[in-house]
């Protein structure tokens, strides 16, 4: 006689023929379970819901026919649950874990798992849960569990490549912050600052390796006669640009453009971006630059362009260029003026 049994645990339930019936021994039964879905651990531990309570199937040694509780058609569980990995292409992978140790999991053994199943090489990728990297391990030589990184049962991991988030593959990194101030960003300023504070903070965290360096160019329009721009040079010392960034607030502005393009002039050419750095420019504003070819008609009073006629802005070492590895623009649409800005 065929038997099939049933085994669940999470949302999937797997179904099994055995093909020595009731002579099935709980090893033979792990190894078919262990068969159909390679990613479970060996140290299974199989159960099911007898008339008396949970029984455990703890003996390998043991048939199925000494437990008479157990029939054909019978559901076992996993005493297992799990979390998710999805990889940039949208592969999903299951990675098993024993309920009952889920929350004091070591991460570290969550990681060895991850390469076993994936086959992802951790050396090179990155494991994130909301954003935050699963890293480091342990602190203060307290080994981290899932808990300390809230991570929950079924939750979703991303796994990817290194730092492909910001593409830092340089040791040494200049990032400047260039935020438009004007009157328009009055109501946001506050959290663009405390967001950029934030980033900096993060980004320091995350690439401990990595000698970064940060710079803020504070720009706003013509109608600001006195300190149209101003800047904090690249620096690594944190409480001097927290106290930069600070001290800024927002002025001016007059019409819908903003002079963009004097405060690339300033990142490009009064910031001392090191000879060999990745460089990376992070764009915040509410508004684009002057110019028709800009924006479709927004009540700019230069409509043919910047007043001083740039229309590029040219790093004064010509030919350089190339040099700049990533710009990023973040600009927020007029009409969702009432939403907070979120770098992350
Ligand atoms: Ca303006």
């Amino acid at each position: 006689m065929l038997w099939r049994v049933a085994v669940r645990y999470s949302s999937d339930r797997h179904i099994l023929q055995l093909p020595n019936g009731r002579d099935t021994s709980v090893g033979e039964l792990k190894e078919l379970f262990q068969k159909e879905d390679p990613s479970l651990p060996h140290d299974l531990r199989i159960v099911f819901d007898g008339p008396r309570g949970r029984i455990v199937l703890s003996d390998d040694k043991k048939k199925l026919s000494e437990y008479r509780e157990i029939q054909d058609g019978t559901v076992f569980r996993l005493d297992l649950t799990v979390v998710y990995v999805q990889a940039v292409n949208g592969q999903k992978y299951k990675i098993p874990i024993g309920t009952d140790k889920f929350y004091n999991y070591p991460v570290s053994a969550l990681l060895k798992d991850v390469e076993r199943v994936t086959r992802f090489s951790l050396t090179n990728h990155k494991l994130f849960l909301r954003h935050k990297p699963l890293l480091p391990t342990s602190l203060e030589g307290k080994a981290l569990t899932l808990t300390d990184y809230t991570i929950r049962k079924e939750d979703t991991l991303l796994i990817q490549k290194e730092s492909s988030d910001l593409n830092i593959t340089n040791s040494q990194v200049d990032l400047c912050f260039m935020v438009d101030c004007t009157g328009s960003m009055a109501s946001h300023i506050e959290a663009v600052k405390n967001s950029v504070k934030n980033l900096r903070e993060d980004l320091v965290k995350q690439h401990r390796g990595c000698d970064l360096q940060f710079a803020f160019v504070r720009y706003t329009d013509y109608d600001v006669t006195c300190n149209r721009t101003t800047h904090l040079d690249f620096t690594n010392d944190e409480s001097q640009f927290n106290s930069f960034v600070g001290g800024i607030s927002a002025q001016g502005g007059g019409d819908g453009p903003e002079d963009v393009m004097g405060g690339l002039q300033v990142a490009l050419n009064k910031l001392t971006w090191r000879s060999k750095s990745s460089r990376v420019l992070v764009h915040i504003a509410d508004c684009p630059c002057h110019g028709r070819m800009y924006h479709d008609n927004m009540g700019d009073n230069y409509p043919d362009g910047d007043r001083d006629g740039i229309t590029h802005p040219t790093d004064d070492d010509q030919g350089q260029e190339s040099r700049y590895r990533l710009l990023v623009w973040l600009h927020r649409p007029r009409e969702n003026r009432q939403n907070d800005i979120h770098l992350q």
